[in-house]
């Protein structure tokens, strides 16, 4: 049997390339130079051969870029989220969307509480402290406690829960937002984002990004949160008004920040870079070895259920 076509748009993963070259026809999008991508796409029957995109959110999958592809069944994305999948259109034009939740949940959650106790205890400012040869000349500042701090959550899914278990062990109170109360939850629900911020110490993002959540987190809410009060991120940058995040962080309105995520990645405001009360992590959440492997056995998974006519492993769309 002829083997299927793949399109992978950007580099993600090794391995995850090297387990698609063994099954697949992979075409490498990234390795079309502008003028040899008009080819690729050009050829009716290029397209038309194309039958399954392979993507994470670095790259829009878009209306336009849907419909370049005429033969495309199914998007894998490897990732949970799937704020850069117009979903919509792939559900009106019958094109299947799959993600990878769960496998990555443990992840994002531990570095939510790494960042949390980098940010409050200033773990990497001390760290440079020693490096730089400074304890010899006195003992670093006293810093601020984490354990029994009101833990804030936006968003209680699968990585906001396994935050709020987390939390637990360290003795905070945990309360959070979400569009509706979980009845099944026992922990207290704020039905709006500037009372929860107004009644929470530790303010975690870890919504999905939609058009609702996007600025979430605005003036209003920093405000809210206080000056001792700490945000962390590690959902999506545009969850965040970020000038309004650099102007709370460097007028003091708020006590420090963690971040995973920004709004333009790779790019950070740089007015960022000189606090030390800030921690800025390069979108890392998911990124060990372990759930990197797992995520993509996952989009393998999917494709080849997909492909062998067997329900779907992880089905968005
Ligand atoms: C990324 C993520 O996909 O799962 C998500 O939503 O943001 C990450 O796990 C990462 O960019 C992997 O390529």
């Amino acid at each position: 049997m002829e083997a299927i076509t793949v399109l992978q748009t950007n580099p993600i993963n090794s391995y995850l390339e090297q387990e698609l070259d063994k099954r697949f026809n992979l075409i490498r999008l990234w390795n079309f130079p502008a003028d040899q991508k008009e080819d690729l796409f050009k050829e009716e029957e290029n397209k038309r051969d194309i039958r399954a995109v392979v993507t994470n959110p670095v790259v829009p999958t878009d209306r336009e870029f849907i419909d370049s592809l005429p033969g495309v069944e199914i998007v894998s994305s490897f990732s949970v989220g799937l704020d850069k999948i117009d979903l919509g259109y792939c559900k009106e034009k019958g094109i299947r969307v799959t993600n990878t939740p769960d496998v990555l949940t443990d992840d994002v959650a531990d570095i939510a509480i790494g960042l949390i106790l980098a940010t409050l205890r200033r773990i990497c400012e001390s760290d440079r402290y020693v490096k730089a040869g400074l304890w010899k000349k006195g003992d670093f500042k006293l810093t601020t406690k984490f354990s029994g701090k009101k833990v804030g959550i936006i968003g209680l899914g699968r990585i906001g829960t396994a935050i709020a278990k987390r939390a637990e062990a360290f003795n905070c109170p945990i309360s959070y937002y979400s569009r509706s109360q979980k009845p099944e939850s026992k922990y207290k629900y704020f039905p709006s984002v500037v009372e929860l911020a107004s009644d929470c110490q530790i303010l975690i993002v870890a919504c999905p990004l939609t058009e609702e959540t996007r600025h979430i987190i605005n003036r209003e809410v920093l405000d809210a949160l206080g000056p001792k009060g700490f945000l962390i991120n590690i959902g999506r940058g545009p969850h965040i008004d970020e000038p309004e995040l650099v102007s709370a962080l460097v007028e003091g309105r708020i006590a420090g920040a963690g971040l995973d995520v920004f709004e333009n990645e790779p790019h950070v405001p740089e007015e960022l870079f000189g606090l030390d009360n800030v921690v800025l992590l390069p979108h890392v959440g998911s990124g060990t070895v372990e759930t990197r492997n797992a995520m993509a056995d996952l989009v393998i998974g999917n494709l080849e259920a997909h492909f062998n006519k067997k329900p779907l492993l992880t089905p968005v769309v």
